[in-house]
């Protein structure tokens, strides 16, 4: 407590594209000891997701190299820094990348998203994203350094939760009930919420729905539990990997689609298998294009359209505008419009509460020194989620 630690941690020093070389390299690194407000976490497991492929391959505008990776994570409090009031040493936590203020305490200082006639409009508080998308902290400057050239590192989601221990703003501290299994925790810093709630508080899709979600990963598949859950009747998975489609099956979908296996815009092939279009769909690949595909499919007059998808920093969508005067809607969601801390205790409770499952997307696991193993697997598609053993 008080002093700098040593510990292991991955650190991406520069963009790296070629798929057949190592993500991040394994390294000791100095984690300072939090400063004003500031948390300083034990990780004790991560996970890995396709937002983590982009950011290291330099893809994502607030991955600032060199930077210690990762935003899915569960940890333990080592020890707080002046000023924190929320949580101790030795709670649980899921560090939250979608930070959340303290709208209502008069004594911490104001966020203007989430207080006044604006509370509860939007789960993306601004109190600290000047800070955390530039891999800084609020109280100056970063802190991680490499343990031999004294070189310091950025932060990155206000979180990196790829090293042995992080340091983040009591704003990210996602408080989680003390019996917790911290081993399955990490899946709900991300992946399962985004997918949960792009259906039920984004889209709000209702029973007997028709539905597509374009992407079949961790987060396409949890758009696809949601959606079985709250009722719809036709769920539509698409994907040009066919092997995504036994999982997709078996979490709901009721039909497959390879746009590979068709001639023409995969749009067009939706809209004749659905008499005119999707009530929603739900774009979770990061492609422009498809996030395209996604909108034009839903039904004139009133289909919803959520890109949940990150794309590459600087890409652009479009349709015609047609798309929209004739009523479909074009929205997105990030972290499923859960409010950070909020989201992963009350989610943390349904899951101890037996509302659903977390298991079915953990398929493989690793100790952080083959953490590259698990970006080998993500990039192959051949996993769903990996527990990065810290
Ligand atoms: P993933 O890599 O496991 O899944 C992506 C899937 O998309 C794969 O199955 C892949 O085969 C498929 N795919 C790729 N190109 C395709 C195409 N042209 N047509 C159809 N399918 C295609 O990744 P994931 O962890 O499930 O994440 C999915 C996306 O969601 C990523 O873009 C990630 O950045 C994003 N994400 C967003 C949020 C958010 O809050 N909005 C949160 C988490 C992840
Ligand atoms: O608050 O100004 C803002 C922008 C918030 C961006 C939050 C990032 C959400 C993107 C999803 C990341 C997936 C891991
Ligand atoms: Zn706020």
């Amino acid at each position: 407590v008080g002093k700098p630690i040593e510990c292991f941690s991955a650190v991406a020093w520069k963009p790296e594209t070629d798929f057949s070389k190592p993500a991040v390299s394994l390294e000791k690194i100095i984690v300072a000891p939090p400063a004003e407000n500031e948390v300083r976490i034990r990780i004790d497991y991560s996970t890995l997701c396709g937002t983590d492929l982009q950011a290291a391959a330099g893809k994502d505008n607030e991955a600032h190299f060199p930077f210690v990776p990762g935003h899915e994570s569960a940890g333990t409090v080592e020890s707080i820094g002046p000023g924190v009031t929320t949580v101790k040493p030795g709670d649980k936590v899921i560090p939250c990348y979608q930070a959340q203020c303290f709208a209502d305490d008069l004594s911490k200082d104001q966020c203007p998203r989430c207080r006044g006639y604006r509370k509860g409009k939007t789960n993306l508080c601004g109190k600290v994203r000047g800070f955390t998308g530039a891999g800084v902290m609020r109280a100056g400057g970063v802190r991680f350094q490499g343990a031999e050239g004294q070189q310091e590192l950025h932060h990155f989601m206000g979180i990196s939760c790829f090293s042995q221990y992080t340091v983040i703003h009591e704003e990210s501290a996602g408080k989680i009930r003390d019996d917790s299994p911290l081993s399955k925790a990490p899946l709900l810093a991300c992946a399962l919420p985004t997918g949960f709630g792009a259906v039920m508080n984004t889209a709000k899709v209702e029973a007997g729905s028709i539905v597509a979600v374009f992407g079949l990963g961790t987060v396409g598949l949890s758009i696809i539990e949601a959606c079985k859950r709250v009722g719809a009747t036709r769920i539509i998975a698409i994907d040009t990997n066919p092997e995504k489609f036994e999982r997709a099956l078996a979490w709901g979908a009721t039909d497959t689609v390879n746009p590979k296996e068709h001639d023409g815009p995969i749009q067009d092939i939706i809209i004749k298998m659905t008499n005119g279009g999707v009530d929603y769909s739900f774009e979770a690949t990061g492609s422009v294009d498809v996030m395209r595909a996604a909108l034009e499919c839903a039904h004139i007059g009133w289909g919803k359209s959520v890109v949940v998808g990150v794309a590459a920093g600087g890409a652009e969508i479009s349709t015609r505008p047609f798309q929209l005067v004739t009523g479909r809607t074009w929205t997105g969601t990030a972290f499923g419009g859960f409010r950070g801390r909020e989201g992963v205790a009350q989610l943390m409770d349904d899951y101890m509460d037996g509302k659903f499952d977390i298991d079915p997307y953990i398929t493989h696991n690793v100790p952080l020194r083959d953490i590259n193993e698990a970006f080998r697997l993500l990039r192959a598609g051949e996993s769903l989620r990996t527990i990065i053993w810290m």
